[in-house]
């Protein structure tokens, strides 16, 4: 497993992080300028998760990026007037100008399956990705972000246990940036650390530095070997900050401004550069020669994108439905005898011998036969049925006036309440 990272390579993770970071300022001045139709998310702040993450993949693998991995999409190989275009709406741009932030992939050539706006729900669509490219013979690795809020989705929870379930090659990033808009991760739950999840899933987690580039890239690099092995899926938490609002419209005046100051110390650029300097990586020069570079990029792709049309009327009702325009065909790596005629892969065979899930393990077994008080005995066990058979009969989903508790109530009530006897009222005579 090798996650070393060459000279050329190191140069490559600033470009994109500084990419990132530049495209995204402009995007915030287009947006003042109301030149933007959606919304701007910044990950200012957070680019090394997007980039050392997807960094990590190979051509070949698959990605679906959330709002604040922009980032993800430049590795993946789509240009700035992509994104600029996006955002304002123009014909130009992936979607034709029928969405204003960053709702577009391309399954074809690179691999990008699109955000999906429900939180959570790219997990099982992602395990799914991992799952098909395995049944092709593809040795694909899929992966996708969630934030620490959107990891309290019932489909985060739902897609990660089929995934591990499935040993699924799926690489699932949570991009614990602190807040999920006004939340914060300690009132959103009662952990410290959102990868112990994994245990409960029995799947390899690692914790990362989420500002610290390359240990982001060293960490999603050994989970993609890992997963391309058959040994996934795995979950890594990056921990960082969101160093913004949720969006534009938000000032974030709930974040302390201890932390904010405490973060802007950690900044991952400002980081990358100090280590490329001190490793002898890179001499200003150099930086200036890609610092330039971008900066003629983002001059293109933005006088591109604000020269490109606004889409005309009636293309409202076009590409809004699949009429043909694409074919999605399995791109099978694999001969199809393989699989066909489908077979299970369980053996028919039936070997249970203490009836499954009933039998009460052996360990357990014999702490309550010794009367060890802290061990909870077996469902099955005969004194638990006892119990269960005094209880007061119940109908099922709540009580109804036949329950059997409802009539000893009744009684009790009965017995209880002291009889009122009416004064006895003198006759006149
Ligand atoms: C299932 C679902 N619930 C709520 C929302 C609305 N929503 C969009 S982003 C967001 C906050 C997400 O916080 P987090 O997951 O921490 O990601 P971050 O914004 O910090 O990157 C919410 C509540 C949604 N899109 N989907
Ligand atoms: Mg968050």
């Amino acid at each position: 497993m090798n996650t070393k990272l060459t000279r050329e390579q190191h140069l490559e993770l600033y470009y994109f992080m500084q990419l990132n970071r530049q495209l995204e300022d402009r995007l915030v001045k287009l947006f003042r300028q109301n030149k933007i139709v959606g919304g701007v998310y910044s990950s200012l702040g957070q680019e090394a998760v997007s980039i050392g993450t997807s960094y990590a993949l190979e051509k070949r693998d698959w990605l679906a990026p959330m709002i604040r991995n922009i980032g993800t999409l430049l590795v993946k190989g789509f240009k700035p007037r992509d994104i600029f275009t996006q955002h304002m709406a123009k014909y130009t741009s992936p979607t034709h100008g029928k969405d204003g932030t960053s709702h577009f992939g391309d399954l074809k050539v690179r691999h990008v399956v699109s955000p999906i706006s429900m939180l959570g729900d790219l997990i099982p669509v992602m395990a799914g990705v991992a799952m098909a490219g395995r049944y092709l013979g593809q040795n694909i690795v899929a992966m996708t972000w969630i934030g620490d809020g959107g990891s309290s989705t019932g489909a985060f929870h739902e897609g990660l246990n089929l995934a591990a379930t499935q040993k699924a090659p799926f690489v699932l990033v949570i991009e614990n940036n602190q807040w999920a808009y006004s939340t914060p991760v300690s009132l959103q739950v009662p952990i410290r650390n959102l990868a112990d999840r994994a245990a409960a899933y029995g799947i390899t987690s690692r914790i990362v530095d989420g500002n610290d580039v390359v240990a982001v890239y060293e960490a999603s690099k050994a989970a993609v070997d890992e997963c391309r092995a058959g040994r996934g899926p795995v979950l890594i938490e990056v921990k960082t900050m969101r160093m913004k609002g949720h969006a534009q419209h938000d000032p974030a005046e709930y974040v302390p401004k201890e932390m904010f100051e405490y973060w802007k110390t950690q900044d991952p650029i400002a980081r990358y550069e100090a280590y490329l300097t001190k490793h002898a990586l890179w001499d200003p020069k150099k930086k200036s020669e890609i610092d330039v570079r971008i900066e003629r990029e983002l001059d293109e792709d933005q006088k591109f994108a604000e020269e490109s049309p606004m889409p005309a009327p009636e293309t409202a009702e076009q590409g809004v439905y699949c009429e043909g325009c694409h074919t999605i065909a399995a791109d099978w790596r694999r001969p199809k005898s393989e699989v066909m005629p489908p077979a299970s892969s369980v053996e028919a065979v039936w070997k249970v011998t203490d009836f499954g899930a009933f039998a009460r393990p052996a360990a357990r077994a014999a702490s309550v036969v010794a009367g060890v008080s802290s061990v909870q005995p077996a469902r099955t066990e005969p004194a638990e049925v006892e119990v269960e058979k005094q209880q007061p009969l119940r109908v099922p989903f709540g009580r109804g006036p036949k329950d059997r508790s409802v009539e000893l109530e009744r009684r009790e009530k009965l017995v209880e309440k002291p009889v009122r006897h009416k004064p006895h009222k003198r006759r006149r005579r």
